[in-house]
């Protein structure tokens, strides 16, 4: 049966339930994904005087042919976004500026440095996010930034954080579709604190400092990420959920939530419906923690199924600024990409065809063995011949048929590196 076939057949099961499949396809056209630009470089960036990887994050693996200039990391990029349906942003950190050979502090760096990638982005149709770079920098050494009790290494960073959301905004403005600027920042101790609140103290009068600073909300959208632990800050995070969730609330910033970032059993697609109820917008990281904070690739499990069914049922696809972020250099980068994109494509798209509204309906009622009953029958429907359709209209390879052309990339192009 050919896939129009098997899309039609699809179509007719899911239209018993109400589900108008052409408006779904439609509807997830328009959803775009941030695809972190450092899975193609395992963070390495541009920089000239390029720093090892620090701000307790890490990246296994040495697989061959890693890009190391914008024109290779923008290559792997364009091969991976060829391979997967829609219009999606391209997310970069401050490392990934392009000086010339010359050596620019990260506080000097303005929007010229990252011409290059708009012109490249306006090329490809994309939408770019930004991010600061607080780590793998002498002035992160001591595993503090923002909250450091020395004031010229906080006002460095916080000189930093401004460029930054000047430079978030020049990509809005260049590309028609507001930048979400996220500031991370690793500051933490190994060891139990002596004075928790302290270091607090000083992230938040630096977060102040940062966005008393007018930025156009038009073209940037400001964020913060917490954290629970690092390799390195073990016992505290200064940037904690509670820290920033408040501090987001009172100063109408959104929240990131990275899903690597919480306790194991704590998860991120619960905390998506109280995040909705009190501000309007709300960003993600996905990611895959196995058995810590591990960033690999994203897969097509539970916890992203339910991410994309909280918000999809909660109608908040322009709410909530879809992200990724993982790195395994254990593998061909550019698969890695096309395959944690899709899967966060692939767990929308079934999202989108679950009856949402009549399974509320049945929660209401109090009718659970129906609710669980048909929750668990949706689960084998045949979503995988409309995403096999959806695939084919897009123009982008059919079922695990994009392998082949990473495989010849990598002949082609990756092994030569
Ligand atoms: C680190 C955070 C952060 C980084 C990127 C590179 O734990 O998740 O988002 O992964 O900024
Ligand atoms: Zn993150």
């Amino acid at each position: 049966m050919s896939i129009q076939e098997n899309y039609e057949l699809a179509k007719k099961a899911y239209e018993k339930w109400g589900i108008n499949v052409e408006e779904v396809i439609e509807k997830l056209k328009n959803v775009p994904i941030s695809i972190h630009c450092w899975q193609g470089d395992d963070i390495g960036g541009f920089e000239v005087n390029q720093k090892e990887l620090s701000g307790g994050i890490s990246v296994t693996g040495n697989y061959p042919g890693k890009a190391s200039t914008p024109e290779e990391l923008r290559a792997d990029l364009e091969k991976a976004l060829s391979l997967i349906p829609g219009k999606h942003r391209v997310n970069l950190h401050a490392i990934y500026a392009e000086t010339n050979g010359e050596v620019v502090e990260r506080d000097q760096l303005e929007p010229k440095h990252f011409e290059n990638w708009v012109n490249w982005a306006k090329e490809n149709g994309l939408g770019l996010d930004y991010n600061p770079t607080l780590f793998s920098h002498p002035k992160a050494d001591d595993g503090l930034t923002l909250s450091h009790p020395n004031e010229e290494i906080r006002e460095f960073w916080i000189n930093h954080c401004i460029g930054s959301r000047k430079i978030g905004e020049y990509f809005g403005k260049e590309l028609g579709t507001p930048a979400l600027t996220n500031i991370w920042i690793p500051d933490g101790y190994k060891d139990i604190p002596s004075d928790r609140l302290t270091p607090r103290k000083r992230l938040k009068e630096s977060l102040d400092k940062i966005f008393a600073v007018e930025v156009d909300e038009k073209y940037n959208l400001d964020a913060v990420e917490s954290k629970v632990f690092g390799i390195g800050s073990e016992s505290y995070v200064v940037g904690s959920h509670e820290f920033y969730l408040n501090y987001a609330m009172k100063n109408d910033k959104l929240c990131l939530l990275d899903t690597g970032h919480y306790h194991p059993t704590e998860t991120v697609s619960n905390k998506i419906s109280s995040m909705l109820l009190f501000s309007e917008k709300l960003a993600l990281h996905v990611s895959r923690p196995v058995r810590w904070d591990s960033d690999h690739v994203v897969i097509l499990d539970d916890e992203l199924k339910e991410i994309a069914l909280e918000i999809v049922r909660n109608d908040a696809l322009d709410r909530v600024i879809i992200g990724l972020d993982f790195f395994d250099a254990s593998i061909n980068r550019v698969a890695a990409w096309t395959i944690g994109t899709r899967n966060m494509i692939k767990a929308l798209l079934s999202a989108l065809l679950v009856p949402n509204e009549y399974l509320k309906q049945l929660q209401e009622e109090g009718n659970f063995t129906e609710r669980l009953a048909l929750m668990e029958e949706f689960k084998t429907y045949p979503f995988g011949a409309v995403w096999d359709y959806y695939c084919e209209k897009m123009g982008v390879p059919v079922r695990e048929s994009w392998l082949e052309e990473v495989k010849a990339y990598e002949q082609e192009v990756l092994l030569k590196r």
